[in-house]
């Protein structure tokens, strides 16, 4: 029995020797010391040897399987060592390949001007408002000088939600706001950005949807020559410090009196050409001074403050400085369109 032993060791250990990967040696592990393994049969077995011989045998069987044990285990570590070798070996990042260009995407022209205009304005000390684009009638309307039986409501007409709740057609509903949150303390000094709706049908040169920035300032004595040099700046800032500037008397219900200003034409130089329809000049923007009853009707008393305000066509601006001819290119979202165009910070 002790020879078996003796045996069995060597078998066992010269497997383990050969074991070339942790299943080859995990069935070694089973086939030697498993419960129908060979030593556990031998220690089974002892019930037949004479008295004397059993805790000689016992302790070699014991010692046999420590051995066998020990082996195992040592080589375990020796094939775990190489598997994780071999995995990183498999594994190892090239790290002098080019990595993958980062796909820098482009501003929409519409947020090119915007934020253009913005930086502007926030140099010349205006704040920016945002507000909401379903608005109420009384502030879309009603305190901007225009009571529900205005002929000049049919040029604004709008989507309505309810009676009293539309989707706003220009951004001075957030002025108005702005305005009686001051509390009839002045100055008042924003612009507002944002989204606007018109109840209109869809051509080359009409959207029911545009953008619009709108300025305002009020305090005491504003005049329109405040107007005239706030407006004569941004033109010449978007448009080259080449350009003549034109103001035209002109009608708004929340302004009196009302200016549209116009710039010469770059094209023809005034000699008439079809972006300025042969006229020399091209209407870019509209403005006056704030209408005392819009003033009042906001919290400012006419007699003490004064103000001017401004309307800014986002889409006509972007149209003549990147030559756009068709404002539906703005809104179809044409990857081939918008790809002309920068991002913002590389003006
Ligand atoms: C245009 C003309 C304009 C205003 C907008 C305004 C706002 C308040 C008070 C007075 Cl709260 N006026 N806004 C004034 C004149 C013209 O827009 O042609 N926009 C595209």
């Amino acid at each position: 029995m002790k020879e078996r032993l003796e045996e069995l060791k060597q078998e066992a250990l010269g497997k383990i020797e050969s074991s070339q990967s942790l299943k080859e040696l995990n069935d070694v592990r089973v086939a030697y010391l498993g419960k129908k393994g060979p030593i556990t049969e031998v220690l089974r077995g002892m019930g037949k040897l004479a008295p004397e011989e059993r805790p000689v045998i016992g302790a070699l069987a014991n010692e046999v399987r420590a051995a066998i044990q020990e082996q195992i285990e040592a080589k375990q570590k020796i094939l775990e060592e190489k598997v994780i070798a071999e995995k990183l070996q498999k594994e190892s990042i090239d790290i002098t390949l080019p990595g993958r260009p980062i796909v820098q995407g482009n501003h929409h022209p519409l947020t090119k001007i915007i934020e253009e205009a913005e930086n502007l304005f926030i140099g010349l000390g205006y704040t920016i408002a945002e507000g909401p684009e379903v608005e109420t009638d009384y502030y879309n309307f009603e305190a901007l000088n225009l009571p529900k039986d205005h002929p000049a409501r049919d040029m604004q007409d709008s989507f309505y939600i309810s009676e009293e709740l539309l989707l706003r057609t220009h951004t001075s509903p957030m002025q108005a706001r702005t305005m009686e949150k001051h509390e009839g303390k002045g100055p008042v000094k924003i612009i507002v950005p944002g989204k606007v709706y018109r109840r209109d049908d869809d051509d080359a040169t009409h959207s029911h949807q545009f953008m619009q920035i709108e300025g305002l300032v009020v305090d005491e004595g504003i005049r329109m020559s405040d107007l005239k040099g706030t407006l004569a700046l941004f033109a010449k800032k978007m448009f080259g410090e080449d350009r003549d500037i034109r103001y035209r008397p002109s009608f708004f219900p929340f302004t009196e009196p009302s200016v549209e200003i116009d710039i010469s034409c770059k094209i023809c130089h005034g000699d008439g050409c079809s972006v300025c329809k042969g006229t020399g000049w091209i209407e870019i923007l509209g403005g006056g001074m704030v209408h005392p009853n819009v003033l009042r009707m906001s919290g400012f008393d006419p007699e003490k403050y004064t103000g001017f305000a401004f309307g800014i066509g986002v889409e006509r601006i972007a149209m003549l400085r990147y030559g756009i001819d068709d404002i539906r290119h703005f809104y179809t979202n044409d990857v081939r369109f918008l790809k002309q165009f920068s991002p913002v910070e590389s003006n």
